[in-house]
């Protein structure tokens, strides 16, 4: 039984304690959606893909329309049966936030844990956990790219080696590199500065801070700068950190992190607003 079968077999089984509520995969109660959550689905994605030229990272404008998900909450199996054919990801519904461990390992197979539930209406600009709005159209777009699909199985595979190998001080550090590229990154491209970052693409008011604001810094990727940088879970980012390119991003994480970890060791954190010596600015006009 594959690891999605064996997953399978634990449907609405009761959460041993500790557990969370994302580590059991479920069916899609696409049954159960409401006209007030299709109407909250067609509002958002309306509103949202409407900032997205110029804005967004072209690979991701190009898969956003090449998906059509415009009219309906989509089916995940009709989603992950695109994904498939692209790179060879697909989808799993899942109650919410999942355990680093069961993160890990559906990434590492090439499966992204997608949220089934949506937002309420009066929570359309903001809500603090990722909802089927922020995981369907912050993060599956660009797991139609096939560098950016082999860099998340990669980031899925380092982080059960961390778990294996690298304890509590490997675990933050991976999360946040997660939280600098995959929530909240920048590319930089030949038109100027773009976001591939999901936490902001599936938010208004950020998508249009993280590349207008003067307020936050904007600092060439670094790999060690990102692992050591703290950053908040409910306000704008303070820092964002810009790549030229996915390969960029897949090069610099393919080496084995145990080196890294052992350098980082001790390492002051730095804060999320704060700038240090070898920072590179960038500025918001950059091109
Ligand atoms: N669970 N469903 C879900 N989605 C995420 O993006 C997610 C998660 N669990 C942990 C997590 N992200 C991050 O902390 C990773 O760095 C592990
Ligand atoms: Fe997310």
């Amino acid at each position: 039984m594959d690891g999605l079968a064996a997953y399978q077999a634990t449907l609405n089984q009761p959460l041993p304690a500790g557990a969370y509520p994302g580590d059991v995969v479920v069916r899609q109660p696409i049954e159960r959606y409401s006209a007030a959550d299709q109407q909250t689905w067609r509002t958002l994605y309306r509103r949202q893909s409407a900032l997205m030229p110029g804005r967004a990272a072209t690979a991701f404008v190009e898969a956003l329309a090449a998906l059509e998900l415009g009219d309906a909450i989509p089916d995940f199996e009709q989603l992950s049966a695109r994904l498939m054919r692209a790179t060879g990801w697909r989808i799993v519904a899942v109650n919410g936030l999942c355990s680093d461990r069961v993160f890990f390992e559906h990434l590492a197979n090439r499966r992204f844990p997608v949220t089934w539930w949506l937002r309420a209406p009066e929570q359309l600009d903001y809500l603090q956990e990722p909802d089927l709005f922020h995981d369907v159209f912050g993060h599956v777009p660009l797991l139609m790219n096939k560098i950016f699909a082999d860099y998340m199985q990669a980031y899925g595979k380092g982080g059960l080696k961390a778990l294996a190998v690298g304890g509590e001080q490997a675990l933050a550090q991976l999360a946040r590199l997660y939280w600098y590229t995959v929530e909240f990154g920048l590319i930089r491209e030949a038109k100027g500065l773009r976001l591939y970052g999901a936490g902001i693409l599936s938010s208004k008011g950020e998508t249009l801070y993280a590349l207008d604001s003067d307020t936050p810094h904007r600092l060439r990727f670094e790999l060690e700068r990102i692992m050591r940088t703290d950053y908040k879970i409910d306000e704008f980012q303070r820092c964002y950190f810009v790549i030229d390119s996915f390969n960029e991003l897949f090069d610099a994480t393919r080496p084995d992190f145990t080196p890294l970890y052992r350098a980082l060791a001790g390492a002051e954190d730095i804060a999320a607003d704060a700038i240090v010596a070898g920072d590179v600015m960038i500025g918001r006009m950059a091109a």
